[in-house]
């Protein structure tokens, strides 16, 4: 009964094409759960179906994952362009765009930041390393274990992520050479790498739409205010669904 009151949180999951297998890293259905939400996995099978099933969503995380297709940003592929699965990249983008527009609260994690600034008009460098001209960059696909935070992240005092997590700075784990690159005009960056680099970013008018570039479902539970960031969306989830009436 207990998980009658709790929000309902759908989390886009990654599709494996040869396999043609749904998979999710565990450390999100537990962080929602943990959090107090009641997670529901949305594989990339049925457009249709995705888009019927967040009507009745409370929240939505858009998960990690590999490269969005550039055509969505008005550009050709990068040589360095990696792994792109274009089921997941209309799946997800159609589902980020309905939920902006029905204020649901949406939370991005890597590949889900990246994807939120491209369906809302923002673009991505396809290659940090081959793209960023603004000095020397740090490493942002990290060698260390996936729980470890690799480098510093340093966050806008005035901003959500810091409240979500209580620190100006912390140390992230980092898996991506992608990144942030002209940010969607409904979007403002509030966390950086020493680098330059964008880290989060989050909305300036809507209720709760915030992405984060490193991969906190690996870290919360050896890192407690990770967790902040999923209690984040849930509080949202849950703001929403009294104020709804349902
Ligand atoms: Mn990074």
């Amino acid at each position: 009964m207990v998980f009658m009151t709790r929000p309902l949180i759908g989390i886009t999951c990654d599709y494996d094409m040869e396999k043609q297998t749904t998979k999710l890293h565990r450390g999100y259905y537990d962080a929602i759960v943990e959090a107090g939400g009641l997670p529901v996995l949305m594989p990339n099978i049925h457009e249709e179906n995705a888009c019927k099933i967040l009507a009745f969503l409370d929240g939505l995380l858009l998960s990690g994952g590999n490269d969005v297709e550039p055509a969505y940003f008005g550009e050709a592929p990068h040589i360095k362009l990696g792994f792109i699965n274009p089921c997941r990249d209309s799946l997800e983008i159609n589902l980020c765009r309905q939920a902006m527009e029905r204020d649901i609260p949406i939370l991005g994690i890597c590949r889900g930041v990246q994807l939120m600034n491209i369906a809302m008009g923002g673009t991505i460098y396809q290659d940090l390393e081959s793209q960023w001209i603004a000095g020397q960059l740090q490493k942002h696909s990290q060698l260390a274990p996936d729980w470890y935070g690799s480098h510093e992240v340093e966050l806008d005092l005035n901003s959500r992520l810091f409240r979500m997590l209580g620190v100006k700075k912390l140390r992230t784990n980092s898996f991506h050479h992608q990144a942030i690159r002209d940010l969607a005009s409904c979007f403002r960056a509030t966390a950086w790498c020493g680098d330059g680099v964008v880290e989060g970013i989050e909305a300036l008018s809507h209720t709760f739409a915030v992405g984060v570039q490193w991969h906190p479902e690996k870290m919360w539970q050896k890192d407690e205010k990770m967790l902040g960031l999923f209690e984040g969306l849930v509080s949202a989830a849950k703001r929403r669904r009294e104020k709804e009436g349902v």
